[in-house]
């Protein structure tokens, strides 16, 4: 056998450098390099092979949390064929990246962590920034990434990383499997060399399958359309994933069924295709969330049905509604007792077109359709011309930065309020065109995911959206994307807070309570002082962005037009009116309210809720027969 001397942190890089994964033919390398951060727990090991390997790049990130967001989206804008590895030093850098991590994992975004650890030799224990147990030394903070990992292993051993890194790339190649995969590298063992075998650092290619849907169950979900009166599809990322989008817009123009999309989903089709009828669920339209309501049949596509979409088990009343979910996944395919076609979204679309022939839905629901349609043209119209304040409505911001952005630009977000305008507002026009993480909506994810989006498609521009809240919490990769020439346009929403969580909590009688950017008030004890102030343009402008102040829509739209020409990343600051929100549409979300209270408004917000839960549905109809 042929070896070749290497440390297990150059077998490893060596190893990474060499993956490639193919789908239809098309091949690409499948990691874009490694992000990370040193510190003593791999800046000898994972740090010097990187530094000996150059032609796999290093990305110098500030936070690793960031890095891991990073990543995710890039991988996402890549449609899953694509990530990076986040390298972490031991201790706080590897714990940084758990919440990058859960929401890898959640969103099923494939990300490669490889944090640092404690040594495995154990001699010189406690280490800088070890976490000591007194009942047992196999324990290190990387154990608190297991549960948002879906492949998780320590390598004490340099001749356990082949064995290792093979089950690390099935794990992140499986459209059914793929999340966050740990492989924690103990600091001492990422230095100790062995004598690795050539073809480990050979080519490898991954081949990223297509599932067929299985004949007798796509034949009877073919019955169960033709004998439904009012079906209705429910497309989610995995349409978007699969490339099914040109399959899923055929399908729709054959049959006449409209479309409701999720967050993950949106773009599937564009926003005027005919049976588009836009955004489902808690932060729906009224044409989708109508339908839902109604349908008898619900096709769910790519989908994992969040709460958000089942407008927590509320949406779907037709006493015998069914499902059809077609999902690569077949934890997903079985979701809400439904008949499971655990394919490729775009195989088995393309089969289940030909097998319905000339079916057609009825011709009153195809007006329906239509009507909805032409209401939410007016609907989002109106909002878009409000001409609100100043300060003006956030609506309106979102109208504005649709309006500049081109066909193919991307806009992208994560929490707050902007999700749920943005999904009901904006006007997709193109796949992957929006980008918004509502797997686990993370605040801090907005800045370092636009500059994943921007690395994964450097032609498109990106529009990234981002409240003062999220800003705050992370806005540090504004730096690294102007280290590494990557621009990125940032909206920054400026309302002295949480409007989001705010009007949640006016909604359920808690008046908005902690969620205002004021100082504390001596007289009250409270958060009720003067307003706290922040220079959100000073801030971005000391990290290096050229930043534009706007007050009114005129100076806005013309703030969009200015950043156009920048060279660098952009950030245009606009207050807008906290109060002045979009409001939602035939839909609702189980958000539990305190059961007895000294609060009135809290009282009664109990007693409506109790009513609104009785219309949660088990959704346990035999679906398999
Ligand atoms: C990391 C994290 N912490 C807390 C939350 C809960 N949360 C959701 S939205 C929100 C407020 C976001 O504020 P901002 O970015 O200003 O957006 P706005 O609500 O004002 O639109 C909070 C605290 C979250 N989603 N993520
Ligand atoms: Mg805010």
């Amino acid at each position: 056998m042929k070896t070749m001397r290497l440390t297990m942190a150059q077998a490893l890089v060596g190893f990474l450098k060499n993956q490639y994964v193919e789908r239809d033919g098309r091949e690409t390398a499948f990691f874009g390099g490694a992000w990370g951060i040193f510190g003593h727990g791999c800046v000898a090991g994972v740090g010097q092979a990187l530094q000996q390997n150059s032609d796999f790049r290093y990305y110098l990130c500030r936070n690793e949390q960031a890095a891991v967001h990073i990543a995710a989206a890039f991988a996402r804008a890549s449609n899953r064929l694509r990530t990076f590895a986040c390298v972490s030093s031991i201790g706080p850098g590897a714990t940084n990246m758990a919440t990058g991590a859960a929401g890898a994992t959640i969103n099923r975004l494939p990300v490669l962590l490889l944090p640092g650890d404690i040594f495995a030799r154990r001699n010189v224990a406690p280490v800088l920034q070890q976490l000591e147990t007194e009942y047992s030394q196999d324990i290190s903070v990387n154990d608190t990434l297991r549960p948002v990992s879906r492949y998780w292993d320590r390598i004490n051993r340099p001749e356990q990383l082949p064995f290792s890194v093979m089950e690390a790339m099935r794990v992140l190649t499986s459209p059914a499997n793929t999340g966050a995969v740990t492989l924690a590298l103990p600091q001492d063992v990422q230095t100790e060399a062995w004598e690795y075998p050539v073809e480990f650092l050979d080519k490898r290619v991954w081949h990223i399958a297509r599932p067929l849907p299985e004949r007798v169950l796509l034949e009877r979900a073919a019955q169960w359309i033709r004998a439904s009166q009012r079906p209705l599809i429910i497309a989610g990322g995995g349409v978007i994933y699969s490339d099914a989008t040109e399959t899923l817009a055929r399908f729709a123009e054959q049959t006449g069924i409209p479309v409701g999309e999720t967050q993950a989903g949106k773009g599937s089709l564009p926003f005027d295709h005919r049976q588009n009828l836009g955004a489902i669920g808690v932060t729906g339209t009224p044409g989708a969330n109508l339908c839902a309501r109604e349908a008898d049949l619900i096709i769910g596509i790519g989908t994992r049905y969040t709460d958000f979409t089942t407008a927590s088990k509320t949406a779907f009343q037709h006493p015998e509604v069914k499902f059809i979910n077609i999902n690569v996944a077949e934890f997903d395919a079985f979701k809400h007792s439904a008949l499971p076609i655990v394919a490729d979204a775009r195989a088995a679309l393309e089969e289940l077109t030909t097998a319905l022939g000339s079916y057609r839905v009825p011709g009153q629901y195809a007006v329906a359709i239509e009507n909805h349609r032409k209401f939410w043209q007016e609907e989002s119209d109106r909002i878009f011309a409000l001409r609100h304040g100043p300060p003006i409505s956030q609506g309106e911001v979102i109208g504005a930065v649709n309006g500049a952005s081109r066909p193919q630009d991307v806009v992208v977000c994560a929490a707050g309020s902007l999700p749920g305008d943005l999904h009901k507002l904006w006007r997709a026009r193109q796949p992957r065109g929006y980008h918004v993480e509502y797997g686990y909506s993370c605040m801090g994810y907005e800045i370092a995911g636009g500059l994943g989006v921007k690395m994964a498609n450097p032609e498109r521009e990106v529009y990234v959206m981002v409240g003062d809240g999220s800003f705050l919490m992370m806005s540090s990769e504004i730096v690294t994307s102007i280290q590494e020439g990557y621009k990125v346009n940032i909206i920054l929403i400026d309302n002295h807070g949480y409007s989001s969580i705010g009007g949640l909590s006016q909604s359920l009688g808690s008046e908005g309570f902690g969620t205002d950017y004021r100082y504390r008030n001596a007289e009250t004890g409270r958060l009720d002082g003067e307003p706290l102030i922040v220079d959100f343009a000073g801030a971005a402008q000391a990290m290096g962005a050229h930043t534009v102040r706007a007050r009114t829509h005129q100076e806005f739209v013309a703030a969009l037009e200015t950043i156009k020409t920048a060279s660098r990343t952009s950030v245009i600051v606009i207050e807008t009116d906290k109060e002045a929100r979009v409001p939602g549409y035939e839909s609702w979300w189980d958000v539990a309210i305190a059961e007895v209270s000294a609060m009135p408004a809290v009282r009664e917000a109990r007693a409506e809720y109790e009513q609104a839960i009785k219309r949660e549905r088990t959704l346990l109809i035999p679906g398999r027969s």
